[in-house]
Formats: C-alpha cells, sequence, structure tokens
C-alpha cells in the first residue's frame, strides 16, 4: 500500500492528525497495535482546553462534545480548611471543556471511515524504516501476513512505550526526565459529582483530586506511593480515604459508589528533543509527558497535531519544505511551558516522602500568595485554559 503519510497509534493524536489531513485531502493511513475496544476502554484524561475543543469544531466533530460535555468557568485548590478558587472564566474570558478522552476518540474513529481515513488495527509488530531516507515506509502483521505502507512522512503518535521515538538516533537526540515519588491512584464511578467544579487538595497524607466525567459520574484521584497495589484498596477504603484528603465540606457532598474502573498510574515529566527526524515526525506522549496535575497531556498531543497538520500541509499544497524542518522547534516551545505547569502544580499541591518543614512553608507561602493576588490566579488560570496556539 502507498500513502501520503503514515501514522502509528490511534490515540487522540494520531486520530486528530489522521482527521486534519484528511480535511485537505491529504491521504493518511493511522496502524494501530490494540483493538478499538481496547482503546476506548482506557479512562484517561478529563479536560479539554479551548484549542482542543476548537479543533473538534473545525473538524465539524463537536456536537456530541458540547452537548454532553460540562463548560466549567473555574476550579479550586484546596489545602486543609481552605478554598482558593480560580476563576478562569473572570480571569481569561474563556473556559475549559469536561468531556473524556473516551469520548473524543470515540467521535474521532466514528467519524474515520466517512472522511476516508482508514484505521487497521491489532497491527501486530509495527517497523518504521529508511526515517531518514527519501522513501521511509513502515511494515506489521496481521492475520499471518507482513504488510508493507509506503509513506512520504511516517508519524508517531504511538505513546510513551511505542516503537517510533526509538527510531532518533540517540547520537542526536536528547531526552529530559523526571520521575516523581509517588502515583495516582483514580476511580471511576457513576455517582454524582461532590462539587459542580473541580477540586485539587494538598493534604497531610498526599494529593487527592475530585473530578466528573457527568452529571452522574465521578472520577477522584489520590496520591500514592508507587509500591503501592490496585487490591489494596478496597472501594471502601479508598471513599474514606477521599473523604479525608477532600476535607469535610466536599466529603459532606459525596456520593460513594462501586468503582467501575480503578487503576495506578505513575507521575513523570519528560520531553525528547529532537520531534523530527528526517521523515519521522513524533506527537503527543511518544515525545513527552507531564505529569497529570495540570491536565496537559490530551491537550499538548492536539497542540502538536495542530503544528504538524500545518507542515504537512504546506509541504503537499505549498512545496515548503521549511515547515517540516520548523516543526519541531514549534511544538517545543508549547511543550516546555506546559511542562512547567504541570511540574509547578505537581509540586504545589503534593506532598513528597523527602519533603521537610521548609519545603511545605513554600507551599503553604504559594497558597497565601494565589489566594491573596489576582495576577498569581491569572497566571494559573490562563496556563489552565490553554496559551495560545
Ligand atoms: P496515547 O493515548 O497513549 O495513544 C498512543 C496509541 O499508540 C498505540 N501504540 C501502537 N500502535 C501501533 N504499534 C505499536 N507498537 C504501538 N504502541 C503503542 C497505543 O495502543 C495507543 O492507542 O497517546 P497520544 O495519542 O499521544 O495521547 C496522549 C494522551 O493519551 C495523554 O497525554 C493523556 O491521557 C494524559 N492525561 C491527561 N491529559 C489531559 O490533557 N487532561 C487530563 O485531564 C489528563 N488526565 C491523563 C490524565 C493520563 C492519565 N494516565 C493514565 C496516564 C489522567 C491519567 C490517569
Ligand atoms: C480527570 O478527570 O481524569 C482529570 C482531571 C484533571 C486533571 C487530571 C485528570 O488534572
Amino acid at each position: 500500500m502507498r500513502t501520503q503519510v503514515a501514522i502509528i497509534g490511534a490515540g487522540p493524536a494520531g486520530l486528530m492528525l489522521g482527521h486534519l489531513l484528511r480535511a485537505e485531502g491529504i491521504d493518511a493511513v493511522i496502524v494501530e497495535r490494540a483493538s478499538a475496544d481496547y482503546i476506548l476502554g482506557r479512562i484517561r484524561a478529563g479536560v479539554l482546553e479551548r484549542t482542543t475543543t476548537d479543533l473538534m469544531d473545525r473538524l465539524g466533530l463537536g456536537a456530541r462534545m458540547h452537548a454532553q460535555g460540562l463548560p466549567h468557568d473555574g476550579f479550586h485548590l484546596a489545602d486543609g480548611e481552605r478554598l482558593i478558587r480560580i476563576d478562569i472564566g473572570a480571569l481569561t474570558g474563556r473556559q475549559v471543556m469536561v468531556y473524556g478522552q473516551t469520548e473524543v476518540t470515540r467521535d474521532l474513529m466514528d467519524a474515520a471511515i466517512d472522511r476516508g481515513l482508514e484505521i487497521i488495527y491489532q497491527a501486530a509488530n509495527v517497523a518504521l524504516h529508511d526515517v531518514d531516507g527519501n522513501a521511509p515506509y513502515l511494515t506489521y502483521e496481521k492475520d499471518g501476513t507482513i504488510h508493507r505502507i509506503d509513506a512520504d512522512f511516517l508519524c508517531g503518535c504511538d505513546g510513551f512505550h511505542g516503537p517510533s521515538r526509538k527510531m532518533i538516533p540517540a547520537s542526536v537526540a536528547t531526552a529530559y526526565e523526571k520521575v516523581y515519588p509517588f502515583g495516582w491512584l483514580g476511580i471511576l464511578a457513576d455517582v454524582p459529582p461532590c462539587n459542580h467544579e473541580l477540586i485539587y487538595a494538598n493534604h497531610d497524607r498526599g494529593f487527592a483530586l475530585a473530578s466528573m466525567r457527568s452529571e452522574t459520574r465521578s472520577r477522584y484521584y489520590i496520591q500514592v506511593p508507587l509500591d503501592e497495589r490496585v487490591e489494596d484498596w478496597p472501594d471502601d477504603r479508598l471513599w474514606d480515604e477521599l473523604a479525608i484528603r477532600l476535607g469535610p465540606e466536599a466529603a459532606s457532598h459525596m456520593t460513594r459508589g462501586p468503582a467501575l474502573e480503578k487503576s495506578i498510574a505513575p507521575l513523570r515529566s519528560f520531553v525528547f528533543e529532537p520531534m523530527r527526524h528526517g521523515r519521522l515526525m513524533l506527537a503527543g506522549d511518544s515525545a513527552h509527558i507531564v505529569p497529570p496535575t495540570g491536565a496537559k497531556g490530551l491537550n499538548l498531543a492536539m497542540s502538536d497535531v495542530h503544528y504538524l497538520s500545518e507542515a504537512i500541509i504546506g509541504y503537499f499544497h505549498r512545496n515548503d519544505r521549511e515547515a517540516i524542518a520548523g516543526y519541531s522547534d514549534k511544538a517545543l516551545a508549547r511543550v516546555w511551558k506546559s511542562e512547567r505547569f504541570s511540574w509547578q502544580l505537581t509540586k504545589l499541591m503534593h506532598r513528597f516522602p523527602d519533603g521537610d518543614a521548609f519545603d511545605r512553608r513554600m507551599q503553604v507561602a504559594d497558597l497565601d500568595y494565589i489566594a491573596s493576588s489576582v495576577a498569581a490566579q491569572t497566571t494559573i488560570a490562563e496556563n489552565y485554559v490553554g496559551l495560545p496556539l
């Protein structure tokens, strides 16, 4: 098979990239290791920046998101008894949208066939070849046969563990990484949220987050040590811990229910430079990871593919080779700003096992300043709602 752009990975990055290219008449094929059901069963992001919702709208795929998603004007930072509301609506004139990654993915998957975007699911042993020559291609196995796709460009949208990033030689690359000494244990349950907005809580026993997917489905997280096991957290223990960490006011509105999903995710900051090598471009989690505290991972994947689609469209429609060459720097400039925000919010809201009394005083001073300064709240709000593309 021959196509213009072969995309590895049908997560949000790969699917959105495929659609943005198809909307400009560029041929694209997505090769995905998992099945569609498996991808739709992964519970991940919940908060969309305006930049992300604008991309869905531009493609004409925002109808269900606007009907079912929850626009939010603000969120809370809690520290002990104190609740600081960040009024993102008043401070930035914009909102975020609470609409699950699962739903975004479903909307993009459902529209693929109609728009001529082919997705090959359950492709095993995907391998990239000749990425620094003029005729790159990939191979994969399906139904006992080896298939080959020749393309002008290969786009690695295959997440943190995919094969694409490994094709960029160490001699030209730099990886920056910070691994945090804790993870997030998440629970999804069909119960109404305890607050109509998100609450990020810094408690003596560790961080907690009250989030949601809809008015009847809640998503909560707690900070746990890295060696914690999900089996050690039966539902009752987890609800008890959430009630303590989120504080009496939130706890009094918290409805308990059986877990639909429960899992632990490690926290990491990671950036891989450059995001292009020859005719291979990386986008989304394949090139960078942020800790989930800032709700930036999915949104960064979307801004990457916005820049990447513009570069590829420039190449095919205007023979603009510079755009391809400039993709990495352009994407990384926004990536690093989101990395900074996610890292700062993580440091502000979590208890670090090696943290001392001074570190804690710094958190309290920071939160005091945020509580009293419109400038500080504006900084948080404009980062949370999403920096301009
Ligand atoms: P994905 O979603 O990981 O998709 C990559 C796809 O590539 C496929 N793949 C392969 N395909 C073919 N061959 C191979 N060898 C392959 N290897 C892998 C995989 O099967 C998969 O389908 O990456 P993408 O598209 O870059 O999207 C990134 C986002 O998924 C991620 O950044 C967010 O989920 C992060 N995140 C959040 N982001 C936000 O913007 N807001 C949030 O509120 C938010 N909350 C979260 C999160 C991530 C979490 N976890 C579990 C990591 C909360 C959590 C708990
Ligand atoms: C979520 O609802 O899953 C969620 C919300 C906000 C975050 C991270 C995760 O910062």
